[in-house]
């Protein structure tokens, strides 16, 4: 008899938990099945819009380069179907240099309240001032990684846009002047704020009245060799439900050993003035180390193509690409 109750109970405790099993088998089904069906995001093509910038040379802001990456921008996010808005302003650089900046903006289902923002800064620095020869402070960094990495991965992701249009309204906002800050040659007394010029404007001044996106996603330094991403500090300040979701999402597609879960060193980037001055959460997806700062082709003469990896650049991209089409 006793038998007989004990194996009641236990086909019972069977019939219970494999229910409750299935239950989160099925759901975890369901977001695998969504991953799969997600547009194909070509590393390669992502990679020749990187080289396609770096080719025009360092992108400082009032050269020949920075006007020409900046028409071809413009025309790639209109031919693939984005509707552009472009903000033309006059900045003022740390040493009082007139910088003619444009935040170049290109909308998604712009009809669409529903939205959310993918961002990166595509100016150079004017400067290598991290590099270990003193001779090449004055030299512009080519940026293939500072800059040219987090458009080349959106640009992918627009041609995907207009492949397969997202449910929701998607903005890539490309921002002017992020590295025009004081080198740190300049010993003259630090104004602070001297970075970030184009999305402090756009924080100040939304190319929309009354933007009120869900939130945002700023991409720095993507296309470096075996990257760390950090949840930077910030971020998980003002947005720690958007990183935690990012994260998952990476860690869904096989990619947690790039997105590491934890904490951060803060990273005075565009991501922080949008969330102070803008109040838009905003998170920052940017390669660094908490023990040895940013890669070492940071702000030298050594950030270029031959340093870009294009499986990072891919991994990046996924991750966007996952986001933006699970956002219903
Ligand atoms: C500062 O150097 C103050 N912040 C890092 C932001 C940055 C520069 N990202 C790329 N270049
Ligand atoms: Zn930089």
């Amino acid at each position: 008899m006793k038998s007989v109750v004990y194996l009641a109970l236990f086909s019972l405790l069977l019939f219970v938990s494999c229910q409750s099993n299935e239950q989160s088998t099925s759901s975890q089904k369901q977001e695998t099945q969504d991953l799969i069906q997600n547009p194909f995001y070509n590393a390669d093509s992502a990679y020749v819009f990187v080289a396609n910038q770096v080719a025009f040379g360092p992108r400082v802001p009032n050269t020949d380069a920075h006007k020409k990456c900046g028409d071809y921008m413009v025309a790639t996010l209109q031919r693939f179907g984005a509707e552009v808005t472009e903000q033309r302003v006059q900045l003022k650089a740390y040493n009082n240099t007139i910088l003619d900046a444009r935040n170049i903006i290109g909308s998604f289902n712009p009809e669409q309240k529903t939205r959310i923002f993918l961002c990166a800064h595509w100016d150079s620095r004017p400067y290598s001032d991290n590099d270990t020869d003193s001779a090449n402070y004055h030299t512009p960094v080519q940026g293939a990684n500072d800059g040219a990495s987090g458009v080349g991965v959106l640009l992918e992701l627009a041609r995907l846009m207009q492949q397969v249009p997202p449910t929701i309204g998607v903005d890539i906002i490309l921002f002017d002047a992020e590295d025009y800050g004081r080198p740190s040659f300049d010993k003259s007394a630090d104004i602070g704020d001297s970075f970030c010029l184009g999305s402090q404007y756009w924080s100040r001044n939304p190319h929309k009245e009354g933007y009120k996106p869900k939130y945002g996603i700023l991409l720095d330094m993507v296309g470096g060799k075996n990257p760390t991403f950090l949840q930077e500090y910030f971020s998980m300040l003002y947005a720690p439900d958007v990183v935690k979701m990012v994260w998952k999402k990476a860690h869904q597609l096989g990619y947690q050993d790039y997105f590491i879960s934890q904490p951060g060193n803060p990273v005075i980037d565009d991501h922080y003035y949008i969330n102070k001055i803008a109040n838009i959460p905003c998170i920052d997806i940017i390669h660094y180390s908490n023990q040895t700062g940013f890669v070492d082709t940071w702000h030298t003469i050594y950030d270029t193509m031959e340093n870009i990896d294009k499986t990072t650049l891919g991994v990046v991209g996924r991750v966007v690409t996952a986001v933006v089409y699970s956002e219903k």
